[in-house]
């Protein structure tokens, strides 16, 4: 498919998607989030892609939330279809088996706000800006943010930035909880990318196993998501990474995974 409104692209396993449309900043249209979509798929046909970074083209902003020239047409019907639609692709990036950063390099709003929610973790340049402001348009979050915020950051800071649609800096979005690590914002790719070469270097088949045990534990009781860590490291303990794995550790070189899926 042809994109027009994100850019992707693929540089050693290292899948990067930005979205760009900097005149809207970043903001999703219809047609943008259909592209997003498409490339999520095209990303998991693709073995050789290890991690996914997410960020937005410009200076300014990571994502603005959702379009609200189109938004503001929507009767109960539009809003409901592009609401589902939206929260489904937002499943699909969650559900992703390789790890996704957000990098965000400036505004990130309502559903710019949920896209970074449903990213494994964020890394935020120190102009950041994060908010649920759809309170202030009298609606609310729709692509997840009501229950991934309060899974994060805790109930009560969650219903403070929903009920207020106050914008909170990267620093305070980093004393919350919600980002991993704020940088300058010419250091923000870097810091991303090698963080990203970490991950890649690792064996597929484990950060696959980590990762579904983690998003499938987290919302169960500790008994079902110890059952569920159960089922994803015997998943993983007859890989051809896990023999990689101990056997450099017993011969005392560095491992070479391969990344493959295959046994
Ligand atoms: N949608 C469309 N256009 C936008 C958006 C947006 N979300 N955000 C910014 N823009 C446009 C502006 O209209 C402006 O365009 P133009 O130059 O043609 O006038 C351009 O981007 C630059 O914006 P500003 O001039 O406003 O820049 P400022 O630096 O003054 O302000 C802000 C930046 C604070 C980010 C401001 O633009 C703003 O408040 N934007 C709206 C943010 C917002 O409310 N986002 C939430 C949207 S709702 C949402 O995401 C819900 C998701 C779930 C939907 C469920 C479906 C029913």
């Amino acid at each position: 498919m042809d994109y027009n409104n994100i850019i992707f692209r693929v540089e050693e396993g290292i899948g990067t998607i930005i979205f760009n449309r900097p005149k809207a900043l970043n903001a999703l249209n219809s047609e943008l989030l259909e592209e997003f979509s498409c490339a999520l798929d095209e990303i998991s046909g693709n073995e050789d892609i290890r991690v996914l970074i997410l960020t937005g083209a410009g200076e300014k902003s990571f994502v603005a939330g959702a379009d609200i020239t189109e938004l503001a047409k929507f009767n109960s019907l539009e809003g409901k279809i592009f609401a589902k639609k939206g929260q489904s692709i937002i499943s699909k990036l969650q559900e992703l088996s390789i790890p996704v950063i957000a990098a965000v390099n400036g505004f990130a709003l309502g559903g710019g706000s949920e896209i970074a929610l449903a990213c494994d973790f964020i890394y935020a340049s120190e102009k950041a800006m994060f908010g649920l402001p759809e309170i202030n348009l009298g609606i609310i979050p729709g692509f997840g943010g009501t229950q991934r915020l309060p899974r994060l950051i805790g109930i009560n800071k969650a219903k403070e930035m929903i009920f207020t649609g106050r914008m909170i800096t990267a620093s305070e979005a980093l004393g919350v909880g919600m980002v991993n690590k704020v940088v300058v914002p010419e250091a923000l790719m870097d810091e991303t990318v090698k963080t990203a070469k970490i991950i890649a270097s690792k064996g597929r088949v484990s950060l696959r196993a980590a990762k579904q045990a983690i998003n499938g534990g987290i919302n169960a009781d500790l008994a079902t998501g110890c059952r569920i860590e159960v089922d994803s490291f015997a998943l993983c303990i007859s890989s051809r990474d896990a023999k990689e794995g101990t056997s450099a550790f017993l011969e005392k070189r560095k491992t070479d995974f391969k990344g493959t899926l295959k046994d």
